[in-house]
């Protein structure tokens, strides 16, 4: 009896044990659980130059460590190639148009400016620029100021001029100095072109962003975020100038929509460049490209920038919902307007993403 008591009591303390265990490990799992859906997992997808590694930037500097002093360093030659690209560019279009247009004369640079121009577009066609000195950067500023390199720049859009060259020209000096090191706007504004995924591992609270680390991994992803650069509307495809920049979006977000492994993915499109397209819809009506041919404009200034907001926003609208299949149709998909270089916003949409993804993630687990 007292054995049968005795190894009933051991029973006991080893029944009472294995439940402390059981109930310990379900704590865990619970709190992993939570804490795992507190890190969302993020694809950034979109066309050459909609802004994907700019959101990637934003993120590391909003809610991770941003960048120390060596990763600022890093970017000098980035930002000086930029330049070099860019004056050359600016030179050889302006050849090109004094070559060709009606209107040649506005395109041809005084004499000086052609010894100079033709320098600075050797220097550029290099795969090894030198360090932007005083020197340089005096001459390329001579050479930016020339009014045919203006009235070149005005017809950037056909030539692959890049979005931060206003910027990085108008502070030719400050980036020449032989101690400079770049802000944190002078990075956002730097152009590297990605080869690869862009993913990022996003958790306000955890403060944990990763990624843009070339590798495809679209497993567990939370969300697809689609940059779509709203301004590209007149501009062609680096790769193949005889493309429109908008019309390859919309074949890629297309493409990307039905993928089969996205099937349960929300979506975020970010209609991103807002700040040049506010300033350029005014001026190169909408209808210049084929997707948006129906736009009729109603208005001026800030009232016609919204209603040619809202046209693309719709027709993005409309394509999501023609090339999602009907029993995918609960998926999450949201709009938002953004200016990647902008912090605030950047900051804002985030916390709207985040609660978006909160909510969803409640929802899917049958609490909302
Ligand atoms: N003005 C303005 N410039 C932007 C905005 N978003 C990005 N840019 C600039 O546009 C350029 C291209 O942006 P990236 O972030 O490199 O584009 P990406 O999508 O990573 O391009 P790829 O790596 O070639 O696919 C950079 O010079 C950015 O500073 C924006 O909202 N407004
Ligand atoms: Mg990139």
């Amino acid at each position: 009896m007292g054995l049968l008591c005795s190894k009933n009591r051991q029973h006991t303390e080893a029944d009472t044990e294995e439940n402390a265990q059981t109930a310990e490990i379900e704590r865990r799992i619970e709190q992993e659980t939570k804490a795992e859906k507190h890190i969302q997992k993020l694809l950034l997808l979109g066309a050459g130059e909609s802004g994907k590694s700019t959101i990637f930037k934003q993120i590391k500097l909003l809610f991770q460590t941003g960048f120390d002093e060596a990763e600022l360093k890093s970017y000098v030659s980035v930002i000086h190639a930029n330049i070099y690209q860019t004056i050359k560019i600016l030179y050889d279009g302006s050849k090109e148009f004094a070559q060709n247009d009606v209107d040649s004369s506005k395109y041809v640079l005084s004499g000086e400016n052609q010894v100079i121009g033709e320098k600075l577009s050797e220097i550029g066609s290099r795969l090894d620029y030198p360090r932007l000195n005083r020197e340089l950067a005096e001459e390329i500023g001579n050479l930016w100021k020339d009014s045919a390199i203006q009235e070149t720049y005005a017809r950037g859009n056909e030539l692959q001029v890049p979005d931060c060259t206003h910027y990085f020209m108008e502070s030719l000096q400050r980036l020449s100095d032989a101690n400079y090191v770049p802000t944190k706007e002078d990075v956002l504004y730097a152009r590297v072109r990605t080869t690869g995924v862009v993913e990022i591992q996003f958790s306000p609270e955890a403060r944990e962003t990763r990624g843009e680390n070339g590798s495809i991994i679209f497993e567990g992803v939370t969300a697809v975020i689609f940059c779509a650069a709203i301004n590209e509307y007149d501009q062609t495809l680096f790769e193949d100038e005889q493309k429109n920049r908008m019309m390859e979006t919309k074949e890629l977000f297309d493409w990307v929509l039905k993928q089969p492994c996205f099937e349960k993915t929300s979506f975020m499109l970010f209609l991103n460049k807002f700040d040049i397209f506010e300033k350029k819809v005014l001026n190169v009506p909408l209808n210049v490209c084929e997707w948006f041919k129906d736009y009729q404009p109603v208005s001026t200034g800030k009232q016609e920038i919204e209603h040619a907001y809202e046209f693309i926003k719709k027709k993005f609208e409309e394509l999501y919902f023609q090339s999602t299949a009907p029993d995918r149709v609960d998926r999450v998909f949201k709009v938002y307007r953004t200016t990647a270089l902008d912090q605030k916003v950047v900051k804002k949409t985030f916390k709207l993403v985040d609660e978006t993804l909160r909510r969803r993630n409640l929802f899917e687990a049958g609490l909302l």
